[in-house]
């Protein structure tokens, strides 16, 4: 049995919650509250973050570590391409998305001075590589879809100055397991 513990808020449990979905794979949700998280979280992630997936014995934080956990347990359909060398890529995607939207997305929606133009510059470079990451649907687009789709639907903020991501966001929000992410992040602006 699979179980996520889980905040719909969260853009780093939306990556497994699509990859999970992506897999068809059945799950218990157990969703926490981190504005009052329970003291046992802390045993499942000593850092008390979420997203955490429990496997059977296995109790795995970090969500690159769970996309890539439930690419190997199971995987079919494969979100990795088949070469190392592309498989490497879609890796570096995962990092550089770590290191730098992420942290550009909280700058902005904690209104810093210079969020606006962190986020800006960080758009500006993956609409630049955007041929080259988003050629085909992989981990490395289910890594960054949670925060545009934030920035969009949640934030307001104009994504048209990077028409390549705005054509692939809209190319795979017909994805149901992206779609289903659309109806959340729909319920939490309301
Ligand atoms: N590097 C972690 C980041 C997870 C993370 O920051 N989760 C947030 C929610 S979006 C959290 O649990 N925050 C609680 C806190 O920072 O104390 C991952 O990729 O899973």
């Amino acid at each position: 049995m699979i179980t996520l513990y889980d905040a719909e808020r969260c853009p780093y449990c939306a990556r497994v919650r699509i990859v999970l979905a992506e897999k068809g794979l059945e799950y218990e949700t157990v969703v926490i509250d981190l504005a009052d998280r329970p003291a046992w979280l802390y045993e499942k992630n000593p850092l008390g973050k979420v997203p955490v997936l429990e496997d059977d014995a296995l109790c795995l934080p970090e969500s690159a570590v769970i996309m890539e956990y439930l690419e190997e347990r199971y995987p079919e359909p494969a979100l990795l391409p088949a070469d190392p060398a592309d498989r490497a890529l879609v890796r570096l995607a995962i990092e550089r998305f770590d290191n730098a939207l992420g942290d550009a997305y909280y700058a902005f929606r904690r209104g810093d001075d210079d969020g606006s133009d962190r986020l800006t510059h960080c758009l500006s470079f993956f609409e630049r590589q955007a041929e080259r990451w988003l050629e085909r649907y992989s981990l490395a687009e289910i890594a960054y879809l949670p925060w545009l789709i934030r920035l969009r639907d949640l934030l307001g903020f104009d994504l048209t100055p990077y028409p390549a991501l705005v054509e692939r966001l809209d190319q795979l929000c017909e994805r149901p397991a992206v779609a289903a992410e659309l109806v959340i992040v729909a319920a939490l602006s309301q």
